[in-house]
């Protein structure tokens, strides 16, 4: 209790918004030369949102172009990869699908709807039927599965490489209480879906994504590494943690809305463990860190590209 005090003392709102002000004024630290060429302009949702050429993730043999950024965030001794992406347009399917099979990301988390107050946010890139598959071109997609909870959907597509005959099993997850550029009601709910899209990721990154893939995707890092900082008894900086986002995408966390959110998991995650476990407290499934030293690879390395998903 006496911590929670000290805490929300320390959260002085107008004290958290200046230090959201301070980031704000971050300049862009690199190029996105790739995302501005013409040849890439009709592959990107908005015009001013673009990955980092340094982050940027790169599809198919030629390293073509896609609205994507890896964000890589230490915590603790690990790193934590991510995909950071825009909600794809009809024209970046098949790009979009290609760098889920070569990340080998087997969650993509959604976080926004495909339309929000009569505007069009994202295209329904999925297999809506179970009899209706979809076909990029070079997958075939098919929904295998699916279960409708209370905030979200979850999917479970197929994709099959056509040429090979090899297949690869992705768990979509969409969180449907999100507004855009708004923050959710009910900060239980969003931890509730990071536990579920945690015990459903095995491996490559997790691939994230909303409208602009910078916003509520900035919100939804931000608090799965606050998250596994509490369970491993780790320091939190929540102005560090944006930070870091941001020199790898810009202007991940739109608004000091969605700043003051993060904070407000935070504290309501240390107030429920205290309620409930008091100071014998352990977490149900923390995300346990290795002791091994992280790697440095420009690219996410699958761990092999012919393994197939258990279920
Ligand atoms: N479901 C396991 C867990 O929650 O511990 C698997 C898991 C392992 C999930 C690592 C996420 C992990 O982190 P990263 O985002 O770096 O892959
Ligand atoms: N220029 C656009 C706009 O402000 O409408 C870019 C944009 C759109 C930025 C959506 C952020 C957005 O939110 P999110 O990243 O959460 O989809």
């Amino acid at each position: 209790k006496a911590l929670i005090h000290i805490l929300q003392h320390q959260l002085d709102q107008q004290e958290l918004v200046r230090e959201f002000m301070a980031l704000e004024h971050l300049k862009p630290s690199d190029n996105c030369l790739v995302g501005k060429a013409p040849e890439n302009r009709e592959k990107n949702r908005y015009r001013d949102i673009l990955p980092y050429d340094k982050t940027r993730v790169p599809v198919g043999d030629n390293q073509d172009y896609i609205n994507a950024s890896y964000i890589r965030m230490e915590v603790g001794s690990e790193e934590f990869i991510y995909i950071s992406c825009q909600g794809p347009l009809p024209s970046t399917v098949p790009d979009f699908w290609q760098m889920v099979w070569e990340n080998r990301s087997d969650v993509i988390a959604m976080m926004t709807q495909e339309v929000e107050r009569g505007r069009v946010k994202c295209h329904c890139y999925w297999p809506e039927r179970v009899s209706c598959p979809l076909d990029t071109g070079r997958f075939q997609l098919s929904l295998e599965n699916q279960q409708i909870k209370e905030y979200f959907h979850i999917k479970i597509i197929r994709m099959v490489e056509k040429e090979s005959g090899e297949t690869h099993f992705v768990r979509h997850l969409k969180f449907i209480r999100w507004p855009d550029h708004g923050v959710p009601r009910c900060s239980e709910q969003l931890v509730r879906f990071i536990r579920y899209l945690r015990a459903v990721h095995h491996k490559g990154p997790v691939t994230v994504h909303c409208s602009a893939g910078i916003g509520r995707t900035g919100v939804l890092i931000c608090t799965d590494v606050i998250l596994s900082l509490i369970e491993n008894d780790l320091p939190i900086n929540v102005s560090n943690i944006v930070r870091e986002m941001r020199l790898q995408r810009y202007g991940m966390i739109q608004t000091k809305e969605q700043y003051l959110f993060c904070y407000k998991v935070w504290l309501e995650v240390l107030h429920r463990i205290l309620q409930l476990h008091g100071k014998q407290w352990q977490p149900e499934s923390p995300r346990k860190l290795n002791t091994s030293p992280r790697t440095h690879s420009n690219r996410w390395q699958p761990e092999s590209p012919h393994e197939d998903n258990q279920f």
